[in-house]
């Protein structure tokens, strides 16, 4: 990836991608294109399909360029004397724990300090949560059960050196797409074995050695049995746990009910036979790293499946060495630096602790704050909860979009409609925004400056590259703008992100002497130059570190009181039955709520619309068809997805992804029905576990509608958009017949964004002229089959095609996606006006279907079908032939997934 010239290189500004915690270097060069960066550790040169994207998503036009004061755009300072006032306000009235800010992993470490320091230091309460609630909580309260601090022990160097990598509800090929490259270019070097643990065949799943389809929630069962049985063959580390733990027998008594492989087996739902040859292939590795994510952090017992993970870890000595550890992959760009500076509600700044009062008397002296919060704050379930029942009155969002993303949404939407003030800071329009008070824009990646944590505990610079649209601003600045209005000028006195940086990484020393890990006192006197060039460093970086730091606890030496790694006792208490479980996560293409990566068309090619996935039989027994629409309820609400029919589901569990949300569909986001149980230790929410039950839906018609303007449709059809060069195009469902003749044209008047229909006569190919919005006059070509209950509608502003609408009762009869897309916008010459209607003005020579490769466009059916035609036996073979996976690589377990799909009828 690096042919670039020298000249390039040295114009390039170095800069990290916003999108996973994986944490990829990139180079952002002068043409505003974006390349890997190959001198950036984490990722050596590579990029995902999504960081390979970035650029077309750097989009001007759709951004929030000016503070908004109730719907009225408004100049910065009348904006933010009204945010420091109402919360003054506030708190005068009903005193401090009435106010809260919801912040994200997508701050940057500077913004996140600041508003951390505002609310827990300056206004006195620690009502300040984040989304990482939703994300990290539950390994951040393991690893401070186990460690006695938020510390991750391993590095990305563990990933190469693994002989065993057992991933627990990760899909890595999706989402850590960079990481897991690494793990498969040392799969081919040193034959790493890899084991997934994940209710679904995910795309991670079908390349690994040995996939268990555990029940959901039985993550503990499973480890508590490992335990158990490590314990039973004598493959306990007995003098590493004598010299460097405390516990063990205690832990092992919590393991008894899933003691022996069958009781452990049968609580997961797993084959005795492959749970006991994944429990021997652990027994026997020594280089075995333990990979966990959302599986295993969003779950009623997410703390206990995190320490029943690490138990196993401390059992056996293998931590901190090489290719040896527990290893929780963090999701968002700055997930870890949010709990650097203590973005939590029951953390304090620099790691330090609510209960140790000393700390909490040191960190008030080093902010020379008036009052510091006294006692945690709400955590993001109860926050919402607060709002809603009024005891929050006040509430600022920065960077994250909870009307979509949090459990209950429609009961987070009640509570913001419901909450005197709410700001919301966001570079886009969003299903949050829309609830604001007051709306600020805020500076986006390319335009901040400033660092992000990945996963890990390397810290790398953000650097703008572009200025920032309109009034866009960076969040540390607006929450320090607010502080020095709310009366502490001094406190929030920073001129620069640098300046931030600065006070951050002293407070990380300040009353430290090695009692916590997390230290960061050696850039502490860097000037603005320094930071400037600061080059990518892993923490800790004590004053007097020369070495950026590496493995941590291979010898001992935990953050605890005794020194000692703690083993915590994880009983098993299984979910409760259920008839259906809704799962929720993510898509390969899609980052969360679709703001940015909802942009690019190229994105949209791989997954395009939200899917329910469904097991056959479920879907039989639900009368439910492929591609059919399916209505799915749980006690927080009701939604239609299309139904996808697949044996990679487990029996009984449905999966829908998490992105869309009501800019993108009519079924809104997922969130609308996730339950909200959290797990009791680290308050994070279920997210993949919600009871659920199926019904088909009648579809009376179906639509195909492109059009140049974007926007939800307000008509009542189910509908799902996605951009496409030249515009938007909308897949519908009638969720009613069609109306009679007029009305139906009235009705397709307003679905393509006309005031009224009217002139245009029906019949084949005729012509009519349609007075337009703008006051344009368009050409309305109308050429509908009645009978066959076949609408087909175009319009012509100026020679182009300006918006086609097709509806009809059989799908069949609908024009071909991929011949239509390029006919929006394009010329339309006289003598095409009849071909327009039948979607064939242009050759459909594109092959249709869902796109594996996003950077070179090459459908799944295209690869297929060179796989078959020419006998291509392998990666290299597509790549040579199509392009497909040459570039970033992300599409590669695809690839192999369809050679594998491909050989299997034949063998
Ligand atoms: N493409 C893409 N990549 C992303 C993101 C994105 O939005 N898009 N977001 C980033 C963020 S913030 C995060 S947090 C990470 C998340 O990364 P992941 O955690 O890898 O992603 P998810 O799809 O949320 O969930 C992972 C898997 O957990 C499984 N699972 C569900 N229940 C259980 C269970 O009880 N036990 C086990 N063992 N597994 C279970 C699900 O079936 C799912 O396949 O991804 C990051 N990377
Ligand atoms: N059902 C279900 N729900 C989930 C999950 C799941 O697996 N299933 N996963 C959970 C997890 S792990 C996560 S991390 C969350 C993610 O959920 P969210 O954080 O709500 O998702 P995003 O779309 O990333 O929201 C970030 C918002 O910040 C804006 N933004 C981007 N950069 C900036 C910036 O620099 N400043 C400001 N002010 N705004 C910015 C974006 O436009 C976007 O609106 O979702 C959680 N919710
Ligand atoms: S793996 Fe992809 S999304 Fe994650 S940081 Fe790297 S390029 Fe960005
Ligand atoms: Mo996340």
């Amino acid at each position: 990836m690096t042919d670039l010239g020298m000249t390039e290189l040295t114009a390039a500004v170095r800069t990290t991608c916003p999108y996973c915690g994986v944490g990829c270097g990139v180079l952002a060069l002068p043409d505003q294109t974006i390349r890997a960066d190959a001198r950036h550790p984490s990722n050596q040169g590579r990029l995902c399909s999504k960081g390979a994207a970035l650029a077309a998503t750097l989009d001007d036009a759709t951004r929030l360029t000016r503070p908004l004061l109730f719907g009225q755009p408004t100049g910065w300072d009348q904006a933010l004397q009204a945010v420091a006032d109402g919360f003054h306000q506030t708190i005068a009235q009903h005193g401090p724990d009435s106010v809260a800010f919801y912040v994200s992993g997508q701050c940057l470490t500077e913004d996140y300090y600041v508003a951390n320091k505002l609310m827990k230091g300056f206004i006195g309460s620690a009502n300040i949560d984040t989304n990482s609630r939703l994300c990290m909580a539950s390994s951040v309260a393991g690893h401070v059960r186990a460690f006695g601090e938020d510390v991750v022990p391993g590095v990305y160097e563990d990933w190469d050196e693994a002989d065993l990598v057992v991933l627990v509800g990760s899909n890595a090929a999706w989402c850590h797409p960079v990481l897991y490259q690494r793990l498969q270019a040392a799969r081919l070097e040193r034959g790493t074995k890899i084991v997934v643990l994940d209710p679904r065949r995910t795309a991670t799943a079908d390349a690994a050695d040995l996939h268990l389809a555990l029940a959901p929630g039985s993550d503990v069962a499973v480890f508590n049995g490992l335990l158990a049985y490590l314990h039973a063959t004598g493959k306990i580390d007995t003098p590493w746990v004598e010299r460097h733990t405390s516990g063990l027998a205690d832990a092992l008594h919590a393991t008894a009910e899933s003691a022996d492989i069958a009781a452990a087996a049968a609580q997961s739902g797993i084959d005795p036979e492959l749970l006991a040859a994944f429990y021997d292939l652990f027994a026997d590795t020594e280089r075995v790293m333990t990979v966990f994510s959302q599986g295993v952090n969003q779950s009623y017992a997410g703390t206990n499946k995190v320490n029943a993970i690490i138990n196993c870890h401390l059992a056996t000595g293998r931590i901190g060495r090489p290719g040896a550890g527990p290893f929780s992959v963090t999701g968002q760009p700055n997930a870890m630096g949010g709990r650097e500076v203590g973005g939590l509600a029951n953390q304090l700044a620099a790691h330090m602790d609510f209960d140790d009062p000393d700390q909490r008397a040191a960190l008030q002296a080093f902010w020379r704050s008036p009052t510091l919060a006294p006692k945690p704050g709400l955590k993001a379930v109860e926050l919402f909860d607060a709002v809603h029942d009024g005891r929050i009155k006040a509430l600022w969002i920065a960077a994250t979009n909870p009307a979509a993303s949090m459990p209950r949404a429609d009961r987070v939407r009640a509570a913001l409609a419901a909450c005197p003030l709410v700001v919301v800071s966001d570079c886009w329009a969003t299903d949050t925004t829309a609830l604001a008070d007051i709306v600020l824009p805020a500076a986006a990646w390319g335009e901040k400056d400033g660092t992000v944590t990945n996963s890990d505990r390397r810290i790398s610079r953000q650097r703008p590259f572009r200025a920032a649209p309109g009034q866009a601003r960076s969040d540390w600045w607006q929450f320090a703008e607010v502080g020095r209005r709310m009366g502490w000028p001094d406190a929030f006195a920073w001129r620069s992100a640098a300046a931030v940086f600065r006070e951050h990484a002293a407070l990380s020393g300040h009353a430290n002497q090695g009692r916590r890990m997390f230290d960061i006192s050696a850039v502490a006197g860097l000037d603005d130059a320094g930071f400037d060039a600061m080059t990518p460093f892993r923490w800790p970086l004590p004053v007097g570190a020369t070495e950026e730091a590496g493995r941590l606890f291979g010898q001992g030496g935990f953050p605890t009181p005794d020194g000692r790694g703690r083993f915590v006792p994880t009983p098993y208490h299984p979910l409760p039955p259920a008839g259906l479980r809704l799962n929720t996560g993510r898509v390969r293409d899609q980052w969360h709520t679709m703001t940015r990566t909802g942009l690019a068309p190229a994105l949209m090619a791989h997954t395009s619309e939200p899917r329910l996935t469904i097991h056959p039989i479920d879907a039989a027994a639900a009368g439910i068809q492929q591609d059919g629409l399916a209505r799915l309820s749980t006690a927080a609400g009701e939604t239609l997805l299309r139904a996808d029919l697949r044996h990679t589901q487990r029996h009984g569990e449905v999966f829908a992804p998490m992105h869309w949300t009501d800019r993108f569909t009519s079924a809104g986001p997922i969130g609308r029905l996730v339950s909200a149980r959290t797990d009791p230790v680290s308050g994070q929410p279920e997210l993949k576990a919600t009871p659920a039950t199926l019904a088909p839906v009648t579809v009376f018609f179906h639509g195909l509608l492109l059009r140049r303007g974007g926007g939800a449709l307000a008509e009542d059809c189910h509908w799902v958009r996605m951009p496409i060069a030249e515009g938007q195009m909308y897949r519908l469902a009638g969720l009613l017949p069609l109306p009679p003749d007029a009305e139906a044209r009235d009705f397709a008047a307003r679905l393509l964004g006309l005031p009224q229909s009217g002139a245009g006569e029906t019949g084949d190919g005729k012509t009519g002229d349609e007075k337009t919005g703008g006051g344009k006059t368009g050409d309305w070509l109308e050429a509908s089959d009645p009978r066959r209950g076949v609408l087909r509608i175009a319009v012509i502003f100026d020679g182009a095609l300006e918006a086609c609408l097709f509806l009809a009762r059989d799908p069949a009869a609908l024009p071909n996606e991929a011949a239509v897309i390029p006919m929006l916008g394009a010329p339309v010459p006289d003598a095409a006006r009849s071909k327009i209607l039948s979607g064939r003005i242009y050759d459909a020579t594109a092959t249709d279907g869902p796109r594996v490769c996003a950077c070179f466009a090459v459908t799944r059916n295209a690869i297929r079908h060179a796989v078959v035609t020419q006998r291509l036996g392998t990666v290299r073979q597509i790549g040579a032939l199509l392009r497909a996976g040459t570039n970033c690589g992300s599409c590669i377990p695809e690839l192999e997934e369809i050679l594998r799909d491909v050989r299997l009828p034949a063998a």
